[in-house]
């Protein structure tokens, strides 16, 4: 018999990855493998920036063909499920661990995304619980065969193709080296927004760039010198026009990246989305001690980078540097929008051959169906 109940523990550290990635598989899970799915978060108020529609005062609900359980800090357990997915090592409550002991479930440890090569070794090794008759296994997303491949729905980029076709025929889809380029910018504070924005105003071709409500508007603010500005509203400062956007719903948001000529993004589900919009993007990732974020950084883009033809490559890589370092010049910019052309052809490209790679919900199904 397949397993069928799943149980997904997301604890929120901070931001909004560990949820946005806990809930799409989930979702995925139910959606596509008909699995019931139990999604335990820590931190409903968090989560429904999201997902508008949660309702953070109940203990579980239904939401999307998933249960959304509270996981408070008097859990109590009512049931173990069959497949236990602990996200991000986010430690599972210490009664459902002795819950477990007597009926063993496949208990999964999904690590973050990262296209480091020491990932593949790592994929699917046990660990035997130190003193309790348990095991759980590492299962870590990535880039190759070899991991546990990304997360993508089935039709995510049949939706994609009919959105970005949806806005071609009604004219509002702006093709590369036409103006406005439109760009959406969600990064984190420690970039250098002042000057990426001041060098967006002052290069020779027009920019909308749209922000989602986030930890930069006070960033945003500052530039434009006006403590009043905020969501609905816009600014205009030589070529660039910036818009701030409520903070999207999910759905929303994949909608932006699609409509985008270029994504800044950052941390881990947001920049996976940017790679399947086949759109150029900027990804920064989440900043971490010594540095750890550039090998992650670098690491993609060896993986990613090759096939691009090399002058565009060298700005596109020095770019993701510069900006995930923030050391952005004035020129970086430009540089950047002069090689959107040649990027565009390569982001394309990348998406579809990525897409050809079993998706992570399907591997996981695969993982359970022959684990012993
Ligand atoms: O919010 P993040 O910085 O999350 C990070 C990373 O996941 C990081 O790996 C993790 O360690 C850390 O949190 C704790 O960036 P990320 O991963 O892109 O998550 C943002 C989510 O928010 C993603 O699901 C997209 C969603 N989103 C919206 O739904 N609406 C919006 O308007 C925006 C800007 C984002």
């Amino acid at each position: 018999m397949r397993p069928k109940h799943w149980d997904i523990f997301c604890r929120i550290v901070d931001n909004f990855g560990d949820i946005g990635v806990c809930w799409r598989l989930a979702r995925q899970l139910a959606d596509e493998h008909g699995l019931h799915v139990r999604l335990w978060v820590d931190d409903l108020i968090v989560a429904q920036r999201l997902l508008p529609t949660i309702n953070p005062e109940l203990p579980q609900q239904p939401l999307g063909g998933v249960t959304i359980a509270h996981w408070t800090a008097d859990f109590a357990v009512d049931s173990v499920a069959e497949v236990v997915i602990e996200a991000f090592a986010c430690e599972l409550p210490d009664d459902y661990i002795l819950a477990m002991v007597a009926k063993p479930p496949i208990w999964i440890n999904l690590e973050y995304l990262s296209a480091e090569t020491w990932v593949e070794a790592f994929h699917q090794q046990p660990s035997p619980h130190p003193r309790l008759a348990l095991k759980k296994t590492f299962f870590f997303p990535g880039f190759t065969t070899l991991t546990g491949g990304l997360l993508r729905e089935n039709d995510l980029i049949k939706h994609r193709d009919h959105y970005q076709q949806a806005m071609t025929e009604t004219g509002n889809e702006v093709p590369l080296l036409e103006t406005p380029l439109r760009v959406s910018l969600f990064a984190y504070p420690q970039a250098n927004i002042a000057t990426l924005l001041a060098s967006m105003a002052e290069n020779d071709r027009p920019v909308l760039c749209l922000v989602p409500e986030s930890s930069l508007l006070p960033l945003i603010r500052s530039f434009f010198q006006d403590d009043t500005l905020q969501a609905g509203e816009q600014r205009t400062q030589g070529a660039l026009t910036v818009s701030i956007l409520p903070f999207l719903s999910q759905v929303e948001y994949d909608q932006l990246l699609w409509s985008c000529d270029l994504n800044f993004v950052r941390g881990e589900d947001s920049w996976i989305r940017a790679i399947w919009t086949g759109r150029p993007f900027v990804w920064q990732p989440y900043i971490q001690a010594e540095d750890t974020h550039i090998t992650k950084l670098q690491a993609f883009l060896e993986r990613y980078l090759p096939g691009l033809e090399p002058e565009a490559a060298k700005t596109w890589h020095r770019f993701h540097h510069d900006w995930a370092q923030s050391r952005l010049s004035p020129d970086s910019w430009h540089q950047l929008s002069h090689a959107l052309p040649a990027i565009q052809n390569h982001t394309i490209q990348q998406a579809l051959t990525l897409a050809e790679q079993a998706d992570m919900a399907s591997q996981l199904i695969i993982f359970v169906r022959n684990f012993q």
